[in-house]
């Protein structure tokens, strides 16, 4: 397709309430939408999930505009499509959110053009997603247990809750008190751990939890296969897993049984497929759709990427009302009373992005025209 011109919006949304991890905390967050419009006019739509600060990677929105408009947008000349893009940007390397962001728009814009939905478009195989919610570090463990007990009568299949050293088996221990041992739950350390603790994670051995998701170090392999060779829990890497090549090194290694894949850490929509591809069809795997608190548009390409086949736990991907007062897409997302999402029947993401307010909320915009 031939583009006619590709806008990126800033805007900030405000969450409802604090998402603290072991990396920190946050309150509002840029996100970067990426509008793709062909000569015939139609329209898609991508984000760019970059936080403020380098903290669950080296990205920032700063980063990202400035990659985006400077390398990647120039790039857009010509005959450009979804599954050629990864090879306009190939010479780029890393910032995998800036490229996750334009590469998404493009696959919007590529199944509306075709009059169908985007989960079809890329394969998925599901009507409904199955929906967990991911619970931020609590002031104390009675907010814990009310919070995640709150989102558990609501629906959610199954909770991770993030921790830190400090707060990680008591925690785990108050919840399972509370609310017994059939709720789906796992954890996420978001690299806060190196293998001295590795007591740690024998001791939450115990709790029957579903993973232990990134455990160590942000870019480790190695030590993750260590790890694994002393505990039972199955471990899941989300950040030290970029791309396919190295979610093959990960299995070479025995570093996870399971990967968290977000379509925004790798570089979009392809690269997903190919981590899919390799993990599940080819060494039968299990993979799950992880979030970054995205916007009606970002998740929009979430539930896209969890109706694929090797999807095969509950993903990070909340209704609307989990994480805003408002979105910014029109219908917002929805749990279903089984704790399912369901898969749109209209083209692309599915969802209509509420452009008016977008546009008058913009705290910078920047047009391309190839
Ligand atoms: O590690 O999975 C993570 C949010 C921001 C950064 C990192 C992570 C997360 C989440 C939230 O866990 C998942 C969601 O979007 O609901
Ligand atoms: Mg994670």
């Amino acid at each position: 397709m031939e583009l006619r011109r590709v806008e990126l919006l800033e805007v900030w949304v405000r969450l409802k309430s604090p998402f603290e991890t072991s990396f920190g905390k946050t309150l509002e967050r840029p996100a970067i939408l990426v509008r793709a419009e062909e000569r015939g006019g139609e329209v898609g739509w991508g984000e760019v999930v970059a936080d403020s600060g380098p903290w669950y990677s080296y990205e920032t929105n700063e980063t990202a505009w400035h990659v985006i408009r400077d390398f990647i947008l120039p790039q857009l000349k010509g005959d450009v499509g979804p599954r050629g893009f990864p090879a306009l940007v190939s010479r780029i390397r890393g910032h995998n959110m800036a490229k996750a962001g334009v590469e998404m728009a493009l696959w919007d814009l590529a199944a509306k053009l075709e009059g169908r939905p985007l989960w079809q478009y890329i394969g998925g195989v599901r009507d409904r997603i199955a929906s967990g919610v991911s619970v931020g570090i609590q002031p104390s463990l009675e907010d814990l247990v009310r919070v995640v007990d709150s989102y558990v009568q609501e629906g959610y299949q199954r909770v991770k809750i993030k921790i830190r050293p400090g707060y990680d088996v008591e925690p785990v221990r108050r919840l399972r008190e509370a609310l017994g041992p059939s709720l789906k739950l796992q954890v996420d350390a978001n690299a806060a751990y190196t293998l001295s603790d590795v007591e740690v994670f024998r001791r939450l051995d115990d709790f029957g939890l579903l993973m232990i998701e990134q455990p160590l170090g942000w870019r480790d392999l190695v030590d993750h296969a260590e790890l694994a060779r002393h505990i039972r829990t199955p471990i899941c890497l989300d950040e030290s897993v970029a791309d396919a090549d190295d979610a093959r090194k990960a299995y070479q290694l025995g570093s996870a049984m399971i990967i968290n894949v977000k379509p925004a850490r790798v570089g979009g929509l392809g690269e997903t497929l190919r981590i899919h591809d390799l993990w599940y069809r080819q060494l039968g795997r299990p993979i799950w759709i992880g979030g970054m608190l995205e916007t009606g548009v970002g998740r929009g390409h979430l539930v896209a990427a969890a109706t694929l086949e090797g999807v095969r736990y509950p993903n990070d991907i909340s209704a609307s009302s989990r994480y805003y007062e408002e979105d910014i897409v029109e219908p917002p997302w929805e749990l279903n009373r089984d704790g399912t999402i369901s898969a749109p029947r209209a083209s692309g993401i599915g969802a209509e992005v509420l452009e008016d307010k977008v546009r008058s909320a913009a705290k910078r915009a920047y047009e391309f025209r190839p």
